[in-house]
């Protein structure tokens, strides 16, 4: 059987607080066996491509370290600085530097340098999202035949805003050198075609073939999932089950409204904030019913707009705490740090509501999470925003749009009213969809699209 070869940016160091994708490849690594490549996380003076292996979790790792100014241009330059805010919608957060896209374009050769001895004839090889656009198109130029595929986490912007990237042409060739393209959702997978074929002149065969020049690649709508089954169960384990009752003896008697996320301006955590706001102030009545529990870890501290958003966050949290507050009450609950998944699991299942805001998600696991970590008889509602790619399967969520403060507010009263039997309804829909489409069925469809018969153009 091949071997699979995941590369991403960063491997994961296993256990923890992990973020989604780590938490994704681990899984459909141990399913599959093979090696995970990428970047240490680690600074060296000079770039040796020394590669550590390591054995973890099930899991064989092979990581290198990456000189400052790697690390200064292609991670917090071209990735977190141009990519990451253009492909969320975020033009205006967007910096074009030709030397960010220099420093991508050099790390990710380097990577491609690295990687392609370990790499077998039978093996197939994964590549993962936005730090690695050019890699497929590297291990090419060193003469790699092997079925290469590609899979896009965050969203793919609509064709009007990519063209401000001067460098989208190239990105765009350099993806077609891939066997398949995955994207969590159509939309995101049309949004590419839109650009390919109006700005580059390549042609849609059917629905999921498109061809530019010599190449074929197959694209995939493919959206994640999570270890559906095993967060299920982990919500009823001891430490979820005692972070569930301590979270709940905490509010003392009101109805705990959570919201989980990497503190990013993509999540929309300031428009959560002020539609919570907007609540307090339309429904005095159920003020000291509810307790907004935000958990959000710093993240990408190193750029200024995450800088930003903390400050902002932090203002906005006291501003509402400050105006609405009583003595045995704080509106707002803002905690700034990182838990485990079983932790999480309580927290989650002690929530009558999950509220989750993006202005734009690739998915957003967050949503599946809370869902699967629900107690059967009594379960809480889903809030999620219209904009999350997760929105294309949660559809028996209370979807809403994040930029309406109202709508946030409204939500949230129907949220806390909705009746038991409406709850398990609405529950029961998304559950089954979170344990069908789960992280394996995620890594079984990619990967089998990957494998198949090379593609035709017709
Ligand atoms: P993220 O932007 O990181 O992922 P998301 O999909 O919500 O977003 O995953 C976040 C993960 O981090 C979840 O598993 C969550 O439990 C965990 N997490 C968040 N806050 C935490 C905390 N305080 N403590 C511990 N864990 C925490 C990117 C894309 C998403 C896409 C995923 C997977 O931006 O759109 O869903 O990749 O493709």
């Amino acid at each position: 059987m091949s071997r699979l070869i995941v590369i991403s940016n960063r491997v994961s160091a296993g256990g923890g607080a992990q973020g989604g994708l780590a938490v994704a490849l681990t899984a459909a690594l141990r399913e599959m066996g093979g090696i995970w490549f990428g970047w240490s996380g680690d600074v060296t003076e000079e770039f040796s491509g020394h590669i550590s292996f390591r054995r973890r979790g099930g899991v064989t790792t092979a990581t290198i370290d990456l000189e400052e100014q790697d690390v200064a241009e292609y991670y917090d330059g071209y990735a977190n600085r141009t990519l990451w805010p253009l492909f969320h919608y975020r033009i205006d957060l967007a910096e074009f530097e030709r030397d960010f896209a220099g420093g991508y374009q050099r790390t990710n050769e380097r990577f491609a340098d690295t990687v392609a001895p370990l790499i077998e004839p039978a093996d197939v090889v994964w590549v993962q999202d936005y730090h690695m656009f050019p890699l497929g198109a590297e291990l090419r130029k060193r003469g790699l035949k092997n079925r290469i595929g590609f899979f896009l986490h965050i969203p793919w912007p609509p064709r009007r805003l990519l063209v401000t990237l001067p460098e989208a042409p190239d990105l765009v060739r350099a993806l077609l050198e891939y066997d398949v393209i995955g994207f969590h959702t159509e939309e995101w997978l049309q949004s590419f075609c839109d650009y390919a074929r109006d700005e580059l002149g390549g042609t849609i065969d059917g629905h999921d073939l498109l061809t530019l020049g010599d190449r074929t690649v197959r694209l995939v709508a493919c959206p994640i999932g999570i270890e559906a089954k095993e967060f299920a169960e982990l919500a009823t384990q001891d430490v979820a089950r005692e972070t569930c009752e301590r979270v709940i003896g905490s509010a003392v008697g009101r109805a705990l409204i959570v919201g989980v996320d990497r503190l990013d301006y993509s999540k929309g955590l300031e428009e959560r904030f002020l539609g919570y706001e907007r609540f307090l102030s339309e429904h005095p009545e159920e003020r000291k019913e509810v307790v907004l529990l935000q958990i959000a870890p710093p993240s990408r501290g190193s750029v200024d707009s995450y800088q930003r958003i903390r400050s902002t966050l932090e203002g906005l949290a006291g501003r509402i705490n400050g105006a609405h507050a009583a003595l045995d009450w704080v509106p707002i609950r803002y905690v700034n740090q990182g838990y485990s998944r079983e932790v999480l699991a309580g927290v989650y299942r002690a929530s009558r509501v999950g509220l989750v805001t993006p202005l734009r998600d690739g998915m957003n696991l967050v949503a599946k999470e809370y869902v699967a970590a629900q107690d059967p008889a009594n379960p809480g509602v889903l809030i999620l925003s219209r904009f999350a790619g997760a929105a294309e399967q949660m559809t028996d969520a209370l979807l809403i749009n994040p930029h309406s403060a109202e709508e946030i507010a409204d939500a949230i009263r129907q949220a806390l009213r909705m009746p038991l039997d409406e709850r398990i309804r609405r529950w029961r829909a998304l559950m089954d969809g979170v344990l069908e489409q789960d992280v394996f069925w995620w890594g079984r469809r990619f990967t089998d699209a990957l494998m198949a018969e090379p593609v035709e153009a017709a």
